[in-house]
């Protein structure tokens, strides 16, 4: 069992550096991770006494002009952005060199036996602008999703999972939310709609609580683990994944900073 853990960690330590490059982001695939089982106790994040991963997602290169959005296809949607006009999201560098929409979670090293509870509260995405708000979500296993249309007209909103079932449909202005949920774990999930092609945004589905996006500031806090090593990885849709190893125990914070080239 030892060797087959020390081979987990040198595998993991090796591919710290991620891909980069211009390709879109290879999806990570993992084994589906079923809800919980009837009848076991389900565990929830201790933040008491478990351990602390928190750290930022850099980004050390030359800083990326984003295009703006042509929506005049939609005098709707493009309404919504008279003036100043809609930048992609595909990568939004922050004000203190960070990256924003990085997905972090904890991709392996949880104690196989545990079945995590799932949150009661739904994860929202809302069209708001012909955009999808938030550009990156991240939901557990069987967490409600729910999706809503803010704006005065039609979307077609269109999941393109892997692992999970493909689905999409339609929502008209003013109709009431759909949700929906993911039985599998896939990190991540591109979602885009059938109406307008500009539109995207990515969904990454955890059977566990252990995942945070970055926000404004780059910076991400993993809390509760219980004692253990971890593959930690940051996920970002154009710079792709990058790994680390860390090992945390109980009450014990640890930092794991991850940088990006461009
Ligand atoms: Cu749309």
């Amino acid at each position: 069992m030892k060797k087959i853990w020390m081979g987990a960690v040198l595998a993991g330590s090796l591919i710290v550096g991620g891909c980069g490059g211009d390709k879109p982001a290879e999806t990570a695939k993992t084994e589906a991770t079923a809800p919980a089982a009837a009848g076991g106790a389900l565990a929830t994040p201790d933040e008491a006494n478990g351990g602390t991963i928190t750290g930022k997602v850099a980004f050390a290169g030359e800083k990326p002009k984003m295009a703006t959005l042509d929506m005049s296809a939609n005098p709707a949607c493009e309404r919504a952005h008279k003036g100043s006009g809609q930048k992609s999201e595909e990568v939004i560098v922050n004000e203190n060199g960070t990256l924003k929409y990085a997905f972090v979670w904890v991709k392996s090293g949880l104690p196989a036996d545990k079945q995590w509870a799932v949150p009661t509260t739904a994860v929202s995405l809302d069209q708001n602008g012909c955009m999808y708000k938030p550009h990156v979500i991240g939901l557990m296993t069987g967490q409600s999703f729910e999706i809503k249309n803010s704006d005065p007209t039609n979307h077609n909103i269109h999941p393109m999972p892997t692992v999970n079932p493909d689905w999409n449909e339609s929502q008209s202005p003013g109709q009431a939310a759909m949700t929906k949920s993911f039985a599998r774990q896939e990190v991540m999930i591109p979602v885009k709609c059938n109406v307008h092609p500009w539109m995207r945004s990515y969904i990454g589905v955890v059977g566990h609580p252990f995942f945070a996006v970055t926000g404004d500031d780059g910076t991400f806090t993993i809390k509760g683990l219980p004692p253990g090593t971890y593959v930690i990885q940051s996920w970002h849709e154009k710079y792709g994944p990058m790994e680390q190893t860390v090992t945390v125990g109980a009450k014990e914070s640890k930092t794991v900073d991850f940088s990006y080239k461009g």
